[in-house]
């Protein structure tokens, strides 16, 4: 069985329960998200283990967190409670202005997991690990939790990182976009996951093609996420695209989240790529069709269960 560690703030989320603006939103309906958690459950959902290093606020939301991560499986021992600052929280608004798009509203300055910081990297947890994974996020959210990412990487076996870029954390494009490479240029994750907003920022290339040949200098399996229209995988100089399904969707947030998770687990299960990336553009499908990041992560057999019967668009 494989060993992920992440690293990363654990939020919760409310999800407007009707869509359009949230000022006419009366409801809302309380999730556990944040993007490595995202990850840790999927990768858990295909049979390995995960754990994720994150601090906490002291306080109902926290302990809603640990409770719940607990429940799907996930290794908690890493989770701090800090008990100076809350747990960050954050709003969801749907299908407006944009339908099919979501809007995150962010609660989280100061929060208890932005104070993640190199002293809660534990290095022999980061040894027993086959893969340690984070993200733009946890570049984003302080400077202690950037340089416990660096020390996370140090000492791992193997890396993994989705740029995740959510402008309204970075003070300027142009400081995601420096933080990013200065890790990709360090550490050269094995996996990239990315999409095409993203890579535009990073390398200036928004033709999917393009910007892996540019971050191939990086990376050697990149992932780039497209959306409804599914994922395209990079890897020894080779391409292959999976389309997505047709599906209702109620909310677009974690999906890419879902489509890592999955794929990363399914290839340490022995996998091969491409057959890793369908099942993963299955996890991100289902994930959309509900509300919350974590709730529709499925199985290695639900997403068989759901490939005997769907046709991809
Ligand atoms: O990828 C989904 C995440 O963006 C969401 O769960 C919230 O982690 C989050 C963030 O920081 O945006």
């Amino acid at each position: 069985m494989a060993r992920l560690v992440t690293l990363g703030e654990i939020l919760i989320q409310f999800n407007a329960l009707n869509i359009g603006p949230l000022r006419h939103v009366t409801y809302f309906e309380k999730h556990v998200a944040g993007s490595e958690a995202n990850y840790c459950v999927a990768f858990v959902k295909q049979g390995n283990e995960c754990g994720i290093i994150a601090r906490v606020g002291d306080d109902e939301f926290g302990y809603n967190i640990i409770e719940w991560l607990r429940g799907q499986g996930v290794d908690v021992s890493h989770i701090k409670i800090d008990k100076t600052a809350p747990t960050g929280i954050y709003f969801i608004q749907r299908h407006y202005p944009v339908p099919f798009k979501s809007y995150m509203i962010y609660y989280r300055k100061g929060s208890a997991g932005s104070k993640l910081s190199p002293e809660d990297v534990d290095e022999a947890y980061i040894k027993s690990a086959d893969l340690v994974h984070s993200s733009g996020i946890t570049l984003a959210i302080s400077n202690t939790a950037r340089d416990a990412v660096y020390k996370a990487f140090e000492f791992a076996k193997e890396r993994s990182f989705d740029t995740n870029i959510r402008p309204v954390l970075w003070p300027k494009l142009e400081d995601a976009k420096k933080e990013i490479l200065r890790l990709l240029n360090e550490y050269h994750p094995k996996f990239l996951i990315t999409d095409t907003d993203d890579s535009a920022i990073i390398v200036g290339e928004a033709d999917p093609d393009k910007a892996a040949k540019e971050l191939s200098n990086y990376s050697e399996i990149i992932i780039m996420k497209l959306g409804a229209k599914g994922a395209t995988l990079y890897y020894d100089g080779k391409k292959y695209y999976s389309s997505g399904y047709q599906v209702p969707v109620e909310d677009v947030v974690g999906a890419g989240d879902a489509l890592g998770g999955t794929f990363l687990s399914l290839y340490f299960k022995g996998f091969e790529l491409e057959k890793a990336l369908d099942y993963a553009v299955v996890a991100a499908t289902l994930n959309v069709m509900i509300r919350g990041d974590q709730e529709n992560l499925p199985t290695t057999s639900d997403i068989e269960a759901f490939l005997k019967e769907m046709k991809k668009i």
